[in-house]
């Protein structure tokens, strides 16, 4: 384990434009936010749209524009989120993936999350992942408790590994309802991840995002960081850019002696062998 992916997650689906106007929100918004998240280390972006009023979306022609625009401006590894927001229906979820993105996320399992309840079904994980191999889509295998893992564990003894032979997987930690964003809940879910898996990378929410990211690199984890999981650079000081968060990504990784991965090793590491025109 030597150099650091860092996951640029930019957006999410959570917050509104209303509170935070410095998420970005518009295409122009996340194109330039990526380009400068690139700049500053990030190998990857996980993706969120939104519609014309900032509202989180799932419109096929914005997702396959998003692709394109990101594609056309970054080297980035590009990944459209399948978690899309709570209120989402699975069938349109799933249909993320006919804007035929370089990576999606899969969430393995279900979750209480805050007063909402983030729905997984396990025919729809399966679902995921097979529509993810048959269209050449690397997954990352998203985790947010310690059940989580048993049911990635339980995905590939029953169906193999997916597109590109790679298992990566994210912790996301700190969700309330999820595994707490401790260094101890990370290490509890490490040590029960399936032999299958060729790396790993985590994530806090809010406060424990710092911890959570000096924890994973202690560890030998890869990062994921961004406005879609905390809105604060440090208490009292909300993040303008996400660039900011990446950079400090970059500087702690640089620290540990695990510098940020180039976007070309990030297409290495998680399997992704070609860019597809969108
Ligand atoms: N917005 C959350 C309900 C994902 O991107 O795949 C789910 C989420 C996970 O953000
Ligand atoms: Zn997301």
């Amino acid at each position: 384990m030597t150099s650091t992916l860092i996951t640029v997650a930019p957006t999410g689906a959570e917050h509104s434009k209303a509170d935070w106007p410095q998420l970005p929100t518009t295409l122009e918004e996340l194109v330039a936010e990526a380009k400068a998240c690139e700049a500053a280390g990030a190998g990857l972006v996980h993706v969120h749209v939104r519609d014309a009023e900032h509202r989180p979306s799932l419109d096929p022609d914005r997702l396959k524009d998003t692709v394109a625009a990101l594609r056309e401006s970054t080297s980035l590894v590009v990944q459209l989120s399948t978690g899309g927001g709570v209120h989402d229906p699975l069938e349109r979820r799933l249909a993320v993936l006919d804007a035929a993105p370089d990576s999606c996320s899969l969430t393995c399992g279900t979750v209480n999350f805050g007063d909402d309840v983030f729905l997984n079904p396990w025919p729809f994980m399966v679902a995921l992942f097979d529509k993810a191999r048959d269209l050449g889509i690397v997954p990352e295998f998203e985790l947010f408790d310690l059940g989580h893992v048993a049911a990635l564990r339980r995905l590939i003894d029953a169906y193999g590994l997916p597109f590109g032979g790679k298992v990566h997987v994210d912790f996301i930690t700190g969700v309330p309802g999820g595994m707490p964003g401790t260094p101890a809940a990370l290490l509890a879910g490490l040590q029960a991840l399936p032999a299958e898996v060729t790396s790993w990378a985590a994530t806090g929410i809010g406060r424990s995002h710092l911890p959570i990211a000096a924890a994973a690199l202690a560890a030998g984890g890869h990062l994921r960081v961004g406005m879609e999981d905390n809105l604060n650079f440090a208490k009292g000081q909300p993040v303008q850019r996400n660039d900011e968060l990446v950079s400090r990504a970059a500087d702690l990784a640089r620290l540990m002696q695990r510098p940020p991965l180039t976007t070309a090793e990030a297409r290495v590491l998680l399997g992704v062998k070609e860019r597809r025109a969108a």
